[in-house]
């Protein structure tokens, strides 16, 4: 069944670390060989040995609408004819920037990066350089990309692969990250009174999906920008994974919370790697080359990223996310019968298009410890099991399923009923 994946893997590990060029791609928490895939199109994957997959992946959260969504590679075709990379402005960074600071009204002004890593990056340095000061909070199993400054406690692929807390970021760095608890408003506060005043940001997941999905609870985001304001911090929503995803103007819609930066990525690429730091003018002006704060990319902006990425935020409307929204509901409804009827320990929690089946004796997840004690080896089995039946998981627990538009009625069934046999099968 994965005779040419197994293959691959073999070969791609005498030239790559680990094979891949993204740990947890590698399925090392899931117990599998990885598969390694040759196609996707609409809802569907295909791998190298030809096996069709239902994919709740979505690339980790970019493709909205499916897998070779037309309108984008109609742009990817416009645009390539006309070059690849200027290195110089374009018309295509000012209509993203227009477009951006449209859906997430707290965005004055927009820089264009590579990735959600440089986004969150830069905006912590933009921080640091705006208010003078020191430290940052972030928060265990919130997961910022692999900066030395976000390495401790972090979430997604570091607490997958047991390594919260990477070699090679040094003490001094590390000493500047303060670890708080999500949901947890007094340890926040308790931090600040220690380091009074030398607090130059919060940085957050407003939606936690790298330890699984973590859902804020009575009124946390509103708590935290108050102590921040209070405080002269600035905070940081880091909506890279649920920027344009659970609705046009991100978590911060939904919750009515606007933070004084915002980091983006995956969607507004459409695919192709692009991220995205913004906030209010006064702040994102101490950037070079207006302010004293430096940063910079060769590729940043680049024309076909942009247009890949505007042909998807241009269709994102009201309807789009209802679909999305019935799609993920009807997915988890059929998942939480078969929990109730199969008397599995085991939750559900999802939030328009994002979804994470714990597997847990407890009512709710909400923060790092939560999450850690969860079964991530019935996940393992779990994961396997769907994965046999065509149906591409996220291979670790402290993760999220990431639906797309493009799910059919077929798709959710086959979904929820192979969900059921391997509940039976592991129950
Ligand atoms: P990238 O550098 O991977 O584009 O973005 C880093 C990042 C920043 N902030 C949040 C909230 C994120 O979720 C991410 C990256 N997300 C993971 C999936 N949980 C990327 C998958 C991977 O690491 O391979």
């Amino acid at each position: 069944m994965y005779k040419k994946s197994i293959k691959a893997y073999k070969q791609s590990s005498d030239l790559i670390p680990g094979g891949v060029n993204s740990p947890v791609r590698a399925f090392k928490s899931v117990k599998c060989d990885p598969v390694f895939f040759d196609r996707g199109i609409g809802s569907k994957l295909y791998d190298v040995d030809g096996n069709k997959y239902i994919d709740c992946v979505s690339s980790w959260g970019p493709l909205i609408f499916g897998h070779a969504d037309k309108d984008t590679i109609k742009a990817i075709n416009k645009y390539s004819k006309r070059g690849t990379s200027y290195g110089a402005p374009t018309l295509h960074e000012t209509e993203m920037a227009k477009q951006i600071t449209k859906m997430v009204p707290s965005i004055e002004k927009v820089r264009m990066v590579n990735s959600g890593t440089e986004a969150t990056m830069s905006a912590v340095r933009l921080a640091r350089g705006f208010t003078g000061k020191r430290h940052i909070i972030k928060f265990a199993g919130n997961y910022h990309g692999h900066g030395d400054s976000f390495l401790i406690k972090a979430g997604s692929g570091a607490i997958t692969l047991g390594l919260p807390d990477s070699p090679g970021v040094t003490k001094n760095i590390a000493k500047d990250t303060l670890i708080a608890s999500f949901n947890n408003i007094e340890s926040v506060e308790q931090l600040f009174s220690k380091k009074e005043n030398d607090i130059a940001a919060v940085i957050v997941e407003p939606v936690s999906g790298n330890m699984g999905l973590v859902l804020p609870q009575n009124g946390f985001l509103k708590s935290l920008k108050r102590l921040c304001s209070r405080n002269n911090a600035l905070l940081i929503f880091d909506e890279v994974m649920t920027g344009f995803r659970l609705a046009k103007g991100g978590a911060q819609e939904i919750y009515g919370v606007s933070p004084d930066i915002t980091t983006l990525g995956k969607v507004i690429g459409g695919g192709l790697p692009v991220g995205a730091y913004g906030g209010k003018s006064k702040i994102m002006e101490s950037l070079a080359p207006l302010g004293p704060v430096y940063q910079a990319g060769t590729l940043s902006g680049n024309p076909l990223a942009m247009q890949a990425g505007l042909s998807v935020l241009k269709k994102l409307n009201n309807t789009v996310f209802s679909k999305l929204d019935t799609i993920s509901r009807e997915i988890t409804d059929g998942i939480r019968t078969n929990i109730k009827e199969i008397g599995v320990n085991a939750i559900v929690t999802r939030l328009g298009s994002m979804m994470t089946l714990f597997f847990t004796d407890k009512d709710e997840i909400n923060n790092y410890e939560d999450a850690m004690s969860c079964d991530a080896d019935k996940y393992a089995n779990y994961f396997k099991l769907m994965l046999d039946m065509g149906i591409y998981l996220p291979p670790s627990q402290f993760e999220c399923c990431f639906f797309s538009s493009v799910m059919t009625k077929a798709d959710i069934k086959k979904i929820i009923n192979s969900n059921r046999v391997a509940l039976q099968k592991i129950a």
